[in-house]
């Protein structure tokens, strides 16, 4: 079933399905072109949802940067936390405004980890061995988090729980769940969507679904 749905995105990637060929202004339009507004959030991965719990929980931020970090669930929890609201835009066409999101913003593990100078591409790698990757830059934004709570509640495991990145202004293929680890690099490494039709770059208002 999940196998069927993958493969069929993989075709409309090749098809360019869904495409508007329009682009639009973040600043000026909030719902990105070809997408519509959903009050419920689909789930959406390759299939193999696998369990973490906080005994079993890791994650290392590492590669190119002068502190690694290998982070216990304890570890993670204790640093800085915050709230974050942002809309989510998953390629498959839906859209979910105003989500209430608690977790460690990108931004703090950056400065714990100090990336190298010449780092410039960030890896991230989930406890089911799905990879996705985004400029370093796309990563450092005030809105990008690292979450563990939706709406007052813990982040669901087929929603990426107990942890999963938050990537708000790239679709959402970008937010890996069940995250365990963040490589620093400074090579790019297109991840498993990427390999596979999906755009590098995934912004949503530059409608950037496929290459
Ligand atoms: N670890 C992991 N993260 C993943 C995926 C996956 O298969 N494994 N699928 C991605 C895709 S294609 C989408 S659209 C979103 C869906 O997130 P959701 O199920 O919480 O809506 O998760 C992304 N993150
Ligand atoms: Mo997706």
């Amino acid at each position: 079933m999940t196998d069927k749905l993958t493969e069929a995105k993989k075709r409309w990637a090749r098809d360019g399905r869904l495409l508007t060929g329009t682009t639009a202004d973040p600043a000026v339009v909030r719902l990105p072109p070809g997408q519509t507004l959903t009050e419920s959030w689909p789930v959406l991965d390759l299939g193999a949802q696998p369990e973490v719990g906080p005994a079993r929980f890791r994650l290392d931020i590492d590669g190119a940067v002068t502190h690694p970090l290998s982070l216990t669930w304890d570890a993670f929890l204790a640093l800085p936390q915050q709230d974050s609201i942002s809309d989510m835009h998953c390629v498959t066409q839906w859209s979910r405004y105003d989500n209430l999101w608690h977790g460690v913003a990108a931004r703090t593990v950056l400065a714990e980890v100090q990336p190298h100078a010449n780092a410039a591409h960030v890896i991230l790698h989930g406890y089911d061995g799905y990879i996705t990757n985004l400029r370093l830059d796309q990563f450092d934004q005030p809105d990008v988090m690292l979450v563990h709570s939706w709406q007052g509640a813990p982040l669901t495991a087929e929603h990426g729980g107990p942890l999963r990145a938050l990537i708000p202004r790239l679709y959402l293929w970008k937010s890996a769940k069940w995250l365990r680890r963040i490589e620093i690099s400074v090579t790019d490494r297109p991840g498993f969507w990427e390999r596979n039709g999906y755009h590098n770059n995934a912004d949503p208002w530059l409608e950037e679904r496929y290459e």
